[in-house]
C-alpha cells in the first residue's frame, strides 16, 4: 500500500496509522510479539499474517519477520508454534519456556535458547512470503524480495515436507495435529468430541496466566479444557516429541481440514516461488504432487449433512461433525467444482453463518450460532476473528467471488474502525474481546486497506 496515497485525515488514513502503531508497539526488534499482555512471544502463524501487513510498511522488515521465525526451525523441518521471548516478564505466559524445556532439549529442537514449544501451527508462511514479494515495487525492494525468496525457499520446502511425512504417514494429503493449539482455533467445538476422550492423568499442579489478562473468564477456555491441554503437553514431553511414537500412542490425533487447506494454498505459493527462483524440476514436481494430494484428501472430507468439510478423529476413527468456520477450508485450497463453490459461498452468507439475523456485523462467526457448542463471548466458540475473515476474503477473491470478498473486506474494516484492533469480537454486540491490540488484526487491516477494488489478480 502506499499510505501516502490515502487522503490525509481520512478515516482510512487514521486506520492505517493506528494499525502501523500497533505493529510498531509490538515490534521487539526484528520480530513482533502477538500482543503486549496476553501473548508476549512470537507465534508461528501470527508471524505469517504480521509479515503480510508489514510488507505494506517495509518489505525488508516483513522479510526479516519470516526469516527470524525460521531461524528456530527444528532439524526435522518443524516450525515451532511459539518462540519464547527470553526478555518477557517471568511467568507472564503459561505454559512458557521453562515448562517446555523442563523435558530437556527434544532431539530435533534447536539446542540453545531461545526455547520453543514443541507444537506447530497452520502453515501460512509460504502464502505470506509470496505476498511480501508481490508487494515489492521499485528496484531496491524487488531485489530485497528476490534475495528473501531464495533464502526462505529451502526452509519452506523442509517445513512442508515435514507436514506431509511425519504428520501424514498415510499419504492422505491431510495434516494430523497432536493438540488443539496446533489448529490455531484452540477451544473450537471442532475438538470437543476428540478432547472428551482424553483422560487426564496425574500431573504437577500449574497456574494459568491467561485469566489475568482478560476481564471475563468466559472469554477463555474452561478449567477442564485447560487441564486437557496441559495433559497433552505432558504426553508430548514424555514421548520426547518422537513423531512415530506420538502417532502410535498420543491420545489426541486428528486430521485438521483447516491446516490441510492452508497447506495446499501454501504449496501453490511455494510452487510459484520455486519457479521464480529456478528451483530444480524434481522439487517443483514434488510440490505439485502435494497440491494434488491435498485437494484429493480434502474432497473426501465433505459432509452432506452440514454442507461443510469435517476434521477426522484418527483415534475414534470418525469425522468430527460440527458447524464451525473451519468447515469452509476448501475455499482456501481451491480446486472446487463451480457447484460446490456456489454452495459454500451461499452457506457462508446464510443464517447459519454470516447472515444470522442477530449478528451486529455480517461477518462469519467462528462457530455457527445454531451449533450446540456456540458461546458468543468465548474465544473460538462464537466470536468473529478478523484474521479468519481475512483468510476467507483472500480465498474468495482468488476463486473469482469478488463481490462476496469485497463485502467481507468492507464490513471487517468497519468493525475494526469502530472497535479497534481486537483479537476477536462478540458477534451479537460487536464488543472487542481478548487482547485489544493484537498484531495480526493490525496487519490484516493494512492489507485490506491496500486492496481497494477492482482487485488485481494477485495469487
Ligand atoms: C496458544 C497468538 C495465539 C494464536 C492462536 C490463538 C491463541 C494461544 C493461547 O493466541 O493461542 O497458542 O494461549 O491461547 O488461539 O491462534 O496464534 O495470537
Amino acid at each position: 500500500m502506499s499510505l501516502s496515497a490515502e487522503k490525509p485525515g481520512s478515516a482510512a488514513e487514521d486506520l492505517a496509522l493506528g494499525a502501523a502503531a500497533v505493529l510498531r508497539d509490538n515490534d521487539m526488534g526484528g520480530w513482533t510479539r502477538a500482543s503486549e499482555d496476553l501473548y508476549p512471544h512470537q507465534w508461528s502463524w501470527d508471524t505469517g499474517f504480521i509479515a503480510i501487513g508489514l510488507a505494506h510498511l517495509n518489505v525488508g522488515r516483513a522479510a526479516r519477520e519470516l526469516l527470524g521465525l525460521f531461524e528456530h526451525q527444528w532439524s526435522n523441518g518443524k516450525v515451532p508454534h511459539i518462540v519464547f521471548n527470553p526478555a518477557a516478564p517471568p511467568h507472564s505466559y503459561f505454559p512458557g519456556a521453562e515448562h517446555w524445556s523442563s523435558a530437556g532439549a527434544f532431539p530435533n529442537a534447536p539446542p540453545t535458547p531461545p526455547y520453543t514449544s514443541a507444537l506447530c501451527q497452520p502453515p501460512i508462511h509460504a502464502v505470506a512470503a509470496r505476498l511480501v514479494a508481490q508487494v515489492a515495487t521499485g528496484d531496491e525492494d524487488e531485489s530485497v524480495a528476490q534475495k528473501f525468496l531464495r533464502e526462505i525457499y529451502p526452509k519452506l520446502l523442509r517445513w512442508h515436507r515435514y507436514l506431509l511425512t511425519d504428520r501424514d504417514p498415510e499419504g492422505s494429503g491431510l495434516v494430523a495435529i497432536y493438540h488443539p493449539w496446533e489448529s490455531g482455533t484452540d477451544n473450537s467445538p471442532r475438538w470437543d468430541a476428540a478432547m472428551a476422550n482424553v483422560e487426564v492423568g496425574a500431573m504437577p499442579s500449574y497456574e494459568r496466566r491467561d485469566l489475568q489478562h482478560v476481564e471475563d473468564p468466559e472469554e477463555r477456555p474452561t478449567g477442564l479444557e485447560y487441564d486437557r491441554y496441559i495433559w497433552l503437553v505432558e504426553s508430548i514431553k514424555n514421548a520426547r516429541c518422537d513423531e512415530k511414537l506420538l502417532y502410535e500412542t498420543h491420545p489426541f490425533l486428528v486430521k485438521d481440514v483447516l491446516a490441510s487447506a492452508i497447506l495446499v494454498a501454501a504449496n501453490e505459493a511455494l510452487l510459484e516461488i520455486a519457479t521464480m527462483i529456478g528451483a530444480p524440476a524434481s522439487e517443483r514436481g514434488e510440490v505439485r504432487s502435494w497440491i494434488e494430494q491435498g485437494q484429493r484428501g480434502l474432497s473426501g472430507c465433505y459432509d452432506e449433512v452440514t454442507g461443510l468439510y469435517l476434521d477426522f478423529d484418527l483415534r475414534a476413527n470418525q469425522p468430527l461433525r460440527t458447524r464451525t468456520v473451519a468447515g469452509f477450508a476448501p475455499l482456501i485450497s481451491g480446486g472446487l467444482s463451480p457447484e460446490r463453490l456456489r454452495s459454500l459461498v451461499a452457506l457462508l452468507g446464510s443464517e447459519t453463518f454470516a447472515g444470522h439475523p442477530k449478528l451486529r456485523k455480517s461477518l462469519p462467526p467462528s462457530t455457527s450460532p445454531s451449533a450446540p457448542g456456540f458461546r458468543p463471548r468465548s474465544y473460538w466458540r462464537g466470536p468473529v476473528w478478523p484474521v479468519i475473515t481475512w483468510l476467507l476474503w483472500w480465498s474468495l477473491r482468488r476463486s473469482g467471488e469478488a463481490a462476496a470478498a469485497e463485502n467481507l473486506r468492507r464490513v471487517a474494516l468497519d468493525q475494526i474502525s469502530e472497535e479497534g484492533f481486537a483479537e476477536y469480537f462478540e458477534p451479537f454486540t460487536g464488543e472487542p474481546l481478548g487482547s485489544l491490540r493484537q498484531s495480526w488484526t493490525a496487519a490484516v487491516t493494512l492489507d485490506w486497506l491496500a486492496a481497494e477494488p477492482p482487485y488485481s489478480k494477485r495469487a
